[in-house]
Formats: structure tokens, sequence, C-alpha cells
């Protein structure tokens, strides 16, 4: 990437880019659409707003909404003051969100009627205003009559520009600090070089904009390249054909959930996949069984890729056309990735060890949070938390969470790769495993698996499944329990949540 000015503000480089594209269809929404020129009126207008209000530079502005117009509006507007928009992830629980007004002390808050209902008190005394984008009040009716637009700060490319926060499975969100510059590293790196985005795509994300991989799909890699990308709430596979149909997208961001509930649902709702030019999955390790099975049906590839919040988006990655089912894929030229052991040495091809990535698009660190980032950071280095794998070929595979790993019977147990088994059962739609203690204290794996419409729990199904994973398995890693849940708990992001299950086993 080449290198930025001294001044460099980052929605000033969309909206100058925006300024070229014109009449352009910049976002789909609805049943309406906005063009580039329209995105940089309305951005400038919600500038001129909040700088009326007090919002100045360095202060945060918490986005609590669901991939709209006024979330792209509102945090390029904020961005354009210096100001630091913080997206929220609407899946959070109150009580995470609640934190995360009081932990980035923002000043004001930008979300819909319901949420504002949902929340009740608002805690943090550091809020000054509530904004909502409908009832008597709307955001767009307050800003419809501002003028002039507001000049644009002069920041820098290594000073702050956003916040996103990251929801483990344990403990309470972390705020992510990241850069001006970053987004220009991911679009380059990632959505232009790994890709090949383009203008005429239209761009489809499962991913909401509050999560990283939500936010380059939808908003900075499309208006990198002018391409058009599709705003919606859509959480389950119906919505998601539903809208692939409606909008006839190139590009479909995916994670290995919509893919295998697509698949799932493909005898009742077939999804009409001729738009498409381009299939992604990240945010999970895509089962290989899911990708075989899409391309069996859609004659297409899923192009996997790995990424961390903190990196901003995807690091690892398949190319299009020489993808490797179940594996990660390779670095994305620009960035370092390694797998190291225990004291950071280079692991031999073959051998599992821990990832660890550098690159350009690198958090600052955590807000408040130094024992956090001292652990996450070593110089230009983070260590993701991942166990991988790298063979000879320099294809990266995902082994698990470093936390997830168990040991039973003193040998080690990847949950990720007895799901994996699992999920090739035909009946089974999702999987978690963890560990579960016995009275006598000695760990046994137990499954949760949900099933597929059309099959119901029985003891010859568990049977079933049951051979599936000794035909497969080391006998110590096939699950002593199967129990049989209607979903499989989440967070936030759709990656497992192990917590939640470990919290109904381990007592
Ligand atoms: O989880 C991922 O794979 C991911 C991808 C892109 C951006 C952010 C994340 C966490």
């Amino acid at each position: 990437v080449s290198a930025l000015p001294k001044i460099f503000n980052i929605a000033a480089y969309f909206l100058d880019l925006a300024q070229q594209r014109g009449e352009r269809i910049a976002f789909y929404y609805q049943d309406q659409f906005y063009t580039y020129a329209q995105v940089r009126t309305w951005v400038q207008r919600i500038a001129k707003l909040l700088a009326e209000l007090g919002l100045d530079r360095e202060n945060r502005i918490a986005i609590l909404l669901p991939d709209t117009p006024e979330f792209v509006f509102t945090f390029w507007g904020a961005i354009w003051l210096g100001s630091l928009p913080v997206p929220i992830n609407t899946a959070c629980t109150a009580d995470d969100i609640q934190y995360i007004l009081q932990d980035s002390r923002a000043k004001i808050l930008v979300t819909t009627q319901a949420w504002l209902n949902n929340l009740g008190k608002i805690e943090s005394p550091f809020l000054q205003h509530v904004l909502t984008i409908d009832g008597d009040r709307p955001l767009m009716s307050l800003v419809v009559q501002q003028g002039d637009s507001i000049a644009c700060a002069a920041t820098s490319p290594e000073e702050p520009a956003f916040w996103l926060y990251t929801s483990g499975s344990t403990g309470r969100p972390k705020g992510v600090i990241h850069l001006h510059q970053s987004m220009v590293v991911c679009a380059e790196l990632y959505g232009k070089g790994v890709l090949g985005l383009r203008e005429n795509d239209i761009i489809y994300s499962v991913a909401k904009m509050p999560f990283a991989y939500g936010l380059g799909n939808t908003l900075y890699m499309p208006m990198a390249v002018g391409a058009a990308a599709i705003l919606s709430d859509a959480a389950n596979a119906f919505d998601v054909i539903a809208d692939i149909e409606k909008y006839q997208p190139t590009i479909l961001f995916g994670i290995p959930g919509i893919y295998a509930g697509i698949l799932a649902v493909h005898e009742i709702a077939p999804l009409n996949s001729s738009s498409l030019r381009l299939c992604v999955s990240a945010a999970e390790q895509l089962p290989k069984t899911i990708w075989l099975k899409w391309r069996q049906t859609h004659g297409m590839e899923i192009c996997e890729g790995i990424g961390t919040t903190e990196l901003l988006h995807i690091f690892l990655s398949n190319t299009p056309s020489e993808c490797r089912p179940g594996t990660s894929g390779r670095p994305v030229p620009g960035y370092d990735v390694q797998v190291v052991d225990e004291q950071g040495i280079p692991t031999q091809p073959g051998e599992i060890g821990y990832l660890q990535v550098s690159g350009e698009s690198l958090m600052l660190g955590y807000w408040n949070r130094l024992r956090e980032t001292r652990n996450a950071l070593y110089g230009t280095t983070m260590q993701t938390g991942d166990k991988y794998v790298c063979d000879a070929d320099g294809y990266f595979r995902f082994m698990g969470r470093k936390d997830d790993f168990f040991k039973v019977n003193g040998m080690w147990v990847s949950p990720f790769e007895v799901e994996d088994v699992l999920l090739q059962h035909e009946s089974v739609l999702d999987a978690a495993v963890v560990p579960e203690a016995q009275n006598e204290q000695l760990t046994r794996v137990t499954a949760y698996v949900s099933l597929k419409a059309g099959y119901e729990a029985s003891n010859d199904l568990e049977n079933s499944i049951r051979q599936t994973l000794k035909a497969q398995l080391q006998s110590f890693k096939v699950p002593k329990t199967i129990h049989f849940l209607k979903t499989i708990p989440r967070t936030p992001t759709g990656k497992v949540h192990r917590q939640a299950l470990l919290r109904n086993t381990l007592v």
C-alpha cells in the first residue's frame, strides 16, 4: 500500500472517491437506493448536525443500529469530524450494551426507538444526546434542513478513527482501536488484491457492519472500488435466499452457518445463485463437507479466509479458483503470518502451533486494557489465540482456539475436529463439542447437535451419528454423550458460545 499523506482523513478519502462516482449506486436498502453523490451529501449533513450537538474531535459516538443508511452516514460523518464512531452489535445483550456505552464514554448514541425501549434507563454519565432513526424525530428529518457543509478534521493516518468492540466467549467486550489508515490497507490488500472486487459488483454480506467482517464487506471495500452494497437485516437462510433473489448480488460474503442453512433448506427453498460470481466465508472455520456440497449444488467454490477484529479484516485467504477446502488459505500478500511453538519459533510444515500475524492494519490496542493489549501484541505482531498447521504448500489449516482444546486421558482433543465429523452426518445442521467433567473429575467429550428439518432425536439417530464418529475418530475423541438442542448457542458474531454450553455441563 503506497504511503498516505501526513494529513489524512479516511472519511474524506472515501467521500472524494464518491465524488468521482456521482450517480452510481452505492447502497441498496429495502426498496430504495442511494447514489454515491447522495451518500456524500448526507454524510456532510450529519457531520454538521453532530458538530452542532457538541461532538468534538476524539469524542466517541455509539451507533446501535441494524445495517441502514443512517448507520453509513453517521459512521462517516463522525470520522469526518475527527470523532470516533463505536458501532455496537445489535446481537449483544442489553447488559453488554450498557457496559459498552459506559466503557467507551460515548457522548452521543444513535439507535432505534425499539432499542431505546429495550435498554430502559441508560446508566452512562457520559451520554449527552440520544438520536433515533425512527419515532417522532427521526435523525434524517433533523438534518434535512442542514445547509453548508462543515470542514473535515485534519487527522493523520496514524490516529484513531473508530473502535469496534470484540466479544470473546468470556469476560466483557473489549474496545479495539483502529486508525485512519487501517481500512485502506484492508481494501487494497484483500478486497482488491485477493478478491479482485470491481466497480460493477453488487455485494451482499451476511455479517453486519458492527462486526469487523461486515464493516469491510458492506462499507469500505465496496466504496473503495465504487461497487454497490446491500444493507439488510437478514439473519437466517430463508431471508438471505430472498435477498439474493431480490438484489441479484455478484458477491456473497457468508458465514459457515448460513452456507449450511441454505443447503439444508435446498429442497423447500432452493437458492437461485446465478447472479453470484464469488462466494466468501469467514468468521469461523468452514467444514469441508459444506464446501463440497456447495460446489456440488451451486457449481461454485467458497473462498474461505480468516481475520480478526484486531487486524480489521482477512489476513489468511484462499484465492478464487485455487481454493483448498478445509483450509484458511495462504497469507494475504502484505501480511506476515506464521505458526510458532511455545517459544515463538516457527514450526516445521505439518506441526501444530500458535498463529501469529503482523500487518499494517493492526489495531493500536484495546481501550483501557493494558494487560490484554500487552498479551496480544508483541511489537507489530499479534498472537491470535488460534492453533494452526501450515502444510508444505503454505496452506494454513485451523485446529481450534487455543483455549478450546482440552485433554482426555492425557491426549488433546480439538472440538473443531469432532464438530467437523458430526456435520458430515446427514441429519446434523449444527454442532458444538465441549469437555464435561465426570463425577470422579475425569474429563470426557460431550457433543451438542441441532438437527435439520425432518429429523427427530431418537436412540436410532444417536447410534447412527455415533457410527459416523467412530468410523473417523480415535476412540477417546468420540463423544460419550450427545445432547440434542433446537439451536446451538452462538456469540454475537456467530461463533459457537462454548462458555454457555460449559455452564450446562461442567458444574
Ligand atoms: O472472524 C473472522 O474471520 C473475521 C474476518 C474478517 C474480519 C474480522 C473477523 C473477526
